[in-house]
């Protein structure tokens, strides 16, 4: 286990500010070696706050590697924290950084001034989203065997990552065309990311029914250029989308893996030998959706109860990639909405989210706009973003890691009002 710090800001320029604080931790020897998605939070207060104090974080967090020793680093934190103008008269009232150190290796330290593992880390989703997204099986030192994914389980409610959807088709359902042009792409990608979208999903062929499969040669056509550009203008940047590459041809997957892509998304569910070698040699996740046929069809959907066939072929699975060598805390599961499922089928996996959640592997739901929609409303494609938006309020509730959405921004926004009135 590594050095883990957890960084906080709810007043003034807050992303401005992360990165300052990481940019001065590195100046005094802190040197950060991964950083998490950014996430906007509720300000969690003292119970007699002013209402003013109620301002929303971001949060995040970075493993670093440092010669200074514990007590060195929280002298040149409380330094960084001066140096950012942080005023210390109130407790907790809003601060233009905090730092905290959350873990120290497998250490328990308590003295008049360090507690580590910082106390109630394993209380608090504006910790445990971030670093589950560095290191979801990591366990707390002195708080027994749960992992920190099985500690954000526990809570009552959740924090996602949001992750934006962009495709390079001429053809998809809900979007095709409109991002074909690589200019059109970076422009939708720089903008998600403001919105708040801490992952971008690219994706070059379009596994809609009746889509016409697309050969690897075309498929990187459509999506190399956007995967060099993106991954050369946050290269040397902390703060930056995660990017995602969504396709089921190992070919891709490795060109992908050479530019540093954080994310395989395979929705032939990591079944193609070269894809399961591919990721038991790669660092990258892998998100693992269930299908019956790719692209979708129609005729072919699942015989008996659909949460169970999913959860049998999940428990499979975990047992197959075990066995090639695959870190499967690397693997992130999708049940596939609308994928070999009918409408209410489909329906049924989004009712049933959270019982996905007993596998100790990280949950990702792709609903948007989908066709389990049909089974209750007669709105068309594009006026499905506000019923999607009340579906992913309630897939927060059941404790989703990951939701693929199309518009972030209006996500984002519903859920600030949803996350401040979880208690
Ligand atoms: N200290 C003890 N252990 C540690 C440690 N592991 N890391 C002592 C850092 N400091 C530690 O801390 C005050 C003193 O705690 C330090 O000087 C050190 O001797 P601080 O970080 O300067 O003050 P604070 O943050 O006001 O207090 P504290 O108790 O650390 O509070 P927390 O737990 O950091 O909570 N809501 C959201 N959504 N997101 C947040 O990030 N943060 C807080 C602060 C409240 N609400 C929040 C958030
Ligand atoms: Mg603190």
């Amino acid at each position: 286990m590594g050095i883990y710090l957890g960084l906080g800001s709810n007043l003034g320029d807050r992303k401005q500010n992360l990165n300052s604080a990481i940019k001065l931790l590195s100046r005094k020897g802190v040197r950060t070696v991964r950083c998490s998605p950014v996430i906007e939070t509720p300000a969690l207060l003292p119970s007699d706050a002013p209402w003013e104090w109620n301002k929303p974080y971001l949060n995040l967090s970075i493993e670093v590697e440092t010669t200074l020793n514990c007590s060195e680093l929280l002298s040149e934190i409380i330094n960084i924290q001066t140096e950012l103008e942080r005023d210390n008269t109130a407790r907790w009232s809003p601060r233009p950084i905090d730092i905290d150190i959350l873990l120290w290796h497998d250490q328990i330290i308590n003295t008049e001034t360090l507690t580590i593992p910082h106390k109630d880390m394993h209380l608090r989703h504006f910790v445990l989203t971030p670093l589950i997204a560095l290191e979801p099986n990591l366990t707390i030192p002195g708080r027994g065997s749960k992992t920190l994914l099985q500690w954000s389980n526990e809570l009552p409610h959740h924090i996602p990552l949001w992750m934006g959807i962009l495709n390079a088709t001429p053809d998809s359902f809900s979007d095709g065309g409109v991002n074909y042009d690589p200019q059109n792409l970076l422009q939708s990608a720089t903008a998600m990311h403001d919105q708040g979208a801490n992952i971008l999903d690219i994706g070059g062929e379009s596994t809609r029914p009746g889509a016409d499969p697309v050969d690897p040669e075309s498929e990187w056509r459509r999506i190399g250029p956007f995967i060099e550009k993106t991954t050369d203008q946050y290269r040397d940047q902390f703060i930056r989308p995660w990017i995602s590459v969504d396709t089921r041809h190992p070919q891709t997957a490795a060109k992908a893996i050479e530019y540093g892509v954080d994310f395989i998304n395979d929705v032939a569910g990591l079944s193609d030998p070269a894809m399961i070698e591919l990721a038991a040699s790669s660092n990258c996740d892998w998100i693992a959706m269930h299908s019956v046929s790719v692209p979708a069809d129609l005729n072919q959907v699942i015989k008996g109860d659909p949460v169970d066939e999913v959860c049998q072929w999940l428990e499979q699975r975990l047992q197959d990639w075990t066995k090639a060598g695959i870190n499967t805390d690397r693997v992130i599961f999708d049940p596939g909405v609308g994928f070999g499922k009918d409408p209410l089928q489909s329906l049924k996996i989004l009712q049933a989210a959270s019982r996905f959640r007993q596998y100790g592997v990280r949950l990702m739901i792709g609903h948007s706009r989908k066709s389990y929609m049909k089974t209750f409303t007669n709105n068309d494609l594009h006026e499905r973003d506000q019923t999607t938006i009340g579906a992913s309020m309630q897939l927060c509730q059941q404790g989703v890691d990951i939701i693929r959405v199309h518009n972030i921004v209006d996500h984002t926004s519903a859920y600030r009002g949803w996350s401040h009135l979880q208690g």
